[in-house]
């Protein structure tokens, strides 16, 4: 995908697919975690999956994507089967890590994704250094670097910004603002609150884009994708979102209003994009019917055969560990 193009009926279709699945993963989860079949942290990312749904379509097999702990719908959208990555953060032998990862170091080497990490910001050098290997290798790949808006206020996001720039790197920085770090509205965070603007200090371009209109978002993404792809360097991409849910699932939110959240909600993508498939005459209200039956299948089976994967044992939670001889 070397140049811009407008989204056609297959493209639109794709996006909605991967878009229902990471919502209703995202749902699943989310009941799951409500049951107490959830140990440790879940950081749902529902509201936010329409980035992660358009990664998917708008990337090659060759890029490298470094996501963050709300990436589920990248994961997805990338061709992680559901399952592997409900084991994984199950903690479960089947899991995309053996399950030793967990949700917040989830990763997939053989898709090009990249370890999410717990330590926010710590992507950032991970995807300077994957966009250097492209680079280097003269390959047609590019990185991006998924995170939230807390992470630019971390060292390590003005220091990969710089070094990209500076060395013209095939690496685009997208920006999942979803208005808060845990519980800590932008403006209390941060100054300067136009996180797009930011990119002017290192010489990239940096756009904004209202992270609920499909097309723009799109138009934006592929814009830096294609500008990464033929040398041109790096962009910002900040898109403006919402998370539905607390920060973590079980968070009382009481540092935001109801009202908010609701005025997010009503402005959902998912049935605009829904209506707009049977708009265009793409597919029909059966055929889409019939297409999410399937992925609620897929989900079903994927909660069972994760559920019934091991903990592993003893010895695998060694495997991957590096660690000095003798030292454990
Ligand atoms: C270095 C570091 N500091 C603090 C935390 C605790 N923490 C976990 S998530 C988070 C919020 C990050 O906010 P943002 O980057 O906006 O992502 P969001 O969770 O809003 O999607 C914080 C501060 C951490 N994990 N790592």
């Amino acid at each position: 995908m070397s140049e811009i193009h407008a989204i056609d009926g297959n493209t639109l279709t794709e996006i909605y697919r991967n878009f229902y699945l990471a919502r209703r993963f995202e749902e699943i989860l989310s009941d799951m975690f409500r049951r107490g079949e959830i140990d440790g942290w879940l950081h749902s990312g529902i509201g936010q999956e329409l980035v992660g749904s358009i990664l998917g379509v708008a990337l090659t097999s060759q890029d490298y994507i470094v996501p963050y702990h709300r990436s589920k719908a990248t994961f997805l959208s990338r061709g992680v089967p559901p399952h592997a990555l409900i084991a994984e953060i199950l903690g479960r032998q089947s899991g995309l890590c053996g399950g030793v990862g967990g949700e917040a170091h989830a990763a997939d080497v053989s898709r090009g994704i990249f370890g999410s990490t717990g330590v926010i910001g710590a992507g950032f050098p991970l995807a300077l250094g994957a966009a250097f290997k492209q680079f280097y290798q003269a390959t047609e790949g590019i990185a991006v670097c998924g995170f939230g808006d807390g992470a630019t206020t971390r060292g390590s996001f003005h220091e990969c910004m710089n070094l990209a720039a500076l060395w013209n790197l095939p690496l685009v920085f997208i920006c999942e603002n979803n208005l808060y770090s845990e519980m800590t509205p932008l403006r209390k965070e941060m100054k300067e609150t136009r996180i797009a603007k930011k990119a002017d200090a290192y010489g990239m371009p940096g756009v904004a884009v209202d992270g609920y209109d499909l097309d723009t978002t799109y138009r934006a993404l592929q814009e830096a994708f294609v500008r990464a792809r033929s040398g041109q360097g790096p962009s910002l991409v900040e898109v403006k979102t919402y998370r539905w849910h607390g920060h973590y699932e079980g968070d009382p939110e009481e540092y935001r209003d109801k009202g908010e959240v609701d005025s997010w909600q009503k402005r959902d993508p998912l049935p605009v994009l829904r209506q707009r498939i049977q708009d265009e005459g793409i597919l029909d209200a059966f055929n889409l019917d019939q297409s999410e039956k399937d992925i609620e299948e897929l989900l079903s089976q994927a909660v069972a055969s994760a559920k019934a994967s091991p903990f592993p044992t003893r010895e695998n939670l060694l495997i991957n560990v590096y660690a000095q001889e003798g030292s454990m």
